[in-house]
């Protein structure tokens, strides 16, 4: 069958028609590979795939990452499982890159809507490249060279996600093990070359190289600028269907809008490079 692709905005997004994801081939992959390149994130409506299929086709892209935190489906460990009713899941709600408290973020990953509400529960995906094209020229020679600390502990407050002294020391662990790191504020995407605007609110805690008060300034600037409606889409799932994001250059958030309304998401996350 032939595929079409049809764009959702000139800076971000695509949905790719046509294709069976159970059904891929070098021919098929390639491209979605490409597409993935050119529009940051990309859309399969309603697939039926299991989690050892999404697993593959992440794979296709990279090794796949374990994360220190969400649960995962059973017999399959990379794709972990987001559930409205077993998981508190407001970190999802701050706009945010995947990961970037680690030394290597992912990337990109492979979501699939298993449930989906009747009403809300839309994700957004803003382009971190756009944001960098659209910033004012002194603030982009301002922002070469500097640097930004990433934190696990901004999206998961220990008084939020331990509700147990079991769950505090398992958290506390946690963080031990993934102390803040530190990245460019603008990176270079390793295969187009595109700078990169990469702070987002959900993990970016302070530009090193400003005073506290400038850094907070700054970092709410670009935040907003970031997620602004012109640089952002809006996908409201139907069950099955399938993103593939680009985490390199690309940040999102979930509306957490369906209240006791139950939502499950399988996502399996593509390990990345050291950002430059
Ligand atoms: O639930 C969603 O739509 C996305 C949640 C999220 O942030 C993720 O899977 O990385
Ligand atoms: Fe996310």
């Amino acid at each position: 069958m032939p595929f079409e692709i049809e764009i959702i905005k000139p800076t971000i997004g695509a949905i790719i028609h046509g294709v069976d994801l159970n059904e891929l081939n070098t021919k098929t992959l390639a491209m979605i590979h490409q597409a993935l390149l050119d529009y940051q994130v990309i859309f399969f409506r309603q697939q039926n795939i299991l989690p050892r299929q999404q697993a593959n086709l992440a794979q296709s892209f990279g090794s796949l990452h374990k994360h220190p935190i969400f649960p995962h489906v059973e017999d399959v460990p990379e794709i972990i499982i987001l559930d409205s009713l077993k998981q508190d899941l407001r970190d999802n709600e701050l706009w945010h890159t995947d990961v970037t408290f680690s030394q290597t973020p992912p990337l990109g990953c492979v979501l699939q809507a298993k449930k989906i509400p009747a009403h809300g529960g839309d994700t957004f995906w803003a382009t971190g490249i756009g944001a960098f094209n659209t910033l004012p020229v002194d603030i982009r020679k301002k922002l070469f060279g500097l640097t930004a600390t990433h934190d696990i502990r901004q999206s998961f407050p220990i008084e939020r996600y331990a509700k147990t002294q079991q769950d505090k020391d398992k958290l506390l662990k946690v963080f031990e093990r993934n102390p803040p790191v530190t990245h460019p504020v603008v990176r270079t995407h390793p295969i187009t070359k595109a700078p990169i605007l990469f702070v987002s609110e959900g993990f970016t805690t302070q530009i090193n190289e400003l005073e506290a008060s400038e850094s907070q300034r700054l970092l709410q600037f670009l935040f907003q600028h970031a997620t602004q409606p012109n640089l952002h889409l809006r996908w409201q799932w139907a069950q099955g269907d399938v993103a593939i994001w680009d985490n390199r250059c690309t940040q999102h958030k979930a509306l957490f809008d369906y209240g006791s309304a139950h939502r499950i998401m399988h996502r399996a996350t593509i390990n990345g490079d050291i950002p430059f």
